[in-house]
């Protein structure tokens, strides 16, 4: 079986991951989105990796998803939304045995992705690191953090894990992967939607601490209907917690907006709702925050799917 890392995506995290296992001197192949990108990639020579003082540049090799060579292990490193309508591209290519990490935030495009793949197996990753793009191809490598990793059907660790570490990336194998998505989302969904809605930093939510605790509590509930009471405990504590120590941050859903960008709403307070809806679970202040900020994003002429 080929060791290649084919990396879907040479965004923030996709050419993070890139850079440090081509450092590490992992075989790594960028797919990009269309023979334009490929071509714009060609011209700029390479990813460039900002950390702190230090810049570095890798030539990694780049193509699209129309290249005929075998895929074995794909980090899909898209948005949420991205990732089902890309794997279904790229099914065709996946070698028998073939392993994909999804490094998406959220859930449910975890399971758009295997539905498309029923005989690959998916690994689903959850990421605290921070990266942003400075340019094309020119990635700011912004926060420390960790990556855990697993797969919800079966623990053993792949035979690759190793590569991580050769590459410097802090990562950990869990059995509780589930677990771990559940409580980012909880976290995610506490926090970004109330940043849109009164415009401010994270640290803006301090006066609002109210708001917070009454949909952690709901948030807990829902934890705990869906088979997740660990992710539950201690929920509003911890979302205040991050808000002081992200308290000059914006929120990843903040910049999205900001940006115009499309957010993953869909795969954060949109699952949380669908969820709870299925479970027979009312949570009026979920279900209010979730139409804000529907509205809230119509109005600027964003996507709220
Ligand atoms: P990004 O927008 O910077 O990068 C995504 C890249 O995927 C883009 O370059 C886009 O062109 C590319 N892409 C989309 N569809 C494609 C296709 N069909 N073929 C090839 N390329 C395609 O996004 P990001 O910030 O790297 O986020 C990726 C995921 O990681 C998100 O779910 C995000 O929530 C999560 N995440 C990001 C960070 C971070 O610091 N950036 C931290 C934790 C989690
Ligand atoms: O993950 C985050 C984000 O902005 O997406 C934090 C900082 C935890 C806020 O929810």
């Amino acid at each position: 079986m080929s060791s290649t890392w084919h990396i879907l995506g040479a965004g923030s995290l996709g050419s993070l991951w890139a850079c440090r296992l081509a450092r590490a001197g992992k075989a790594v192949r960028l797919i990009l989105r269309d023979e334009q990108r490929l071509a714009a990639y060609q011209a700029a020579g390479g990813l460039t990796l900002l950390e702190q003082d230090l810049t570095s540049h890798y030539a990694i090799p780049a193509e699209t998803d129309q290249a005929h060579a075998p895929i074995h292990r794909l980090l899909v490193a898209c948005k949420a939304y991205d990732a089902a309508p890309a794997i279904a591209r790229l099914a065709p290519r996946l070698a028998a045995g073939a392993e994909l990490v999804l490094l998406q935030n959220g859930l449910g495009s975890q399971d758009e992705v295997a539905d498309q793949v029923p005989h690959a197996r998916c690994i689903f990753a959850s990421s605290t690191e921070g990266a942003f793009r400075e340019d094309d191809w020119r990635v700011r490598f912004a926060g420390q953090g960790f990556n855990w990793l697993g797969d919800p059907v079966n623990p053993s660790v792949p035979q690759w894990f190793d590569d991580l570490h050769d590459a410097a990336i802090p990562a950990e194998w869990t059995v509780d992967i589930l677990t771990r998505l559940w409580r980012k989302l909880a976290l995610n969904c506490a926090i970004n939607p109330l940043t849109v809605l009164h415009d401010c930093h994270n640290g803006g939510l301090l006066a609002h601490l109210e708001q917070v605790s009454t949909l952690c509590v709901e948030l807990a509930d829902l934890l705990r209907r869906c088979g997740q009471p660990e992710a539950a405990e201690g929920l509003d504590e911890q979302v205040q917690r991050v808000i002081l120590a992200t308290a000059a941050n914006y929120s990843s859903m903040y910049q999205d907006v900001r940006h115009g960008r499309r957010t993953e709403v869909h795969y954060l307070l949109g699952h949380a709702c669908r969820a709870a809806a299925r479970h027979g679970l009312e949570l009026p202040h979920l279900e209010q925050l979730h139409q804000r900020l529907v509205d809230n994003l119509k109005a600027r002429g964003l996507p709220s799917d």
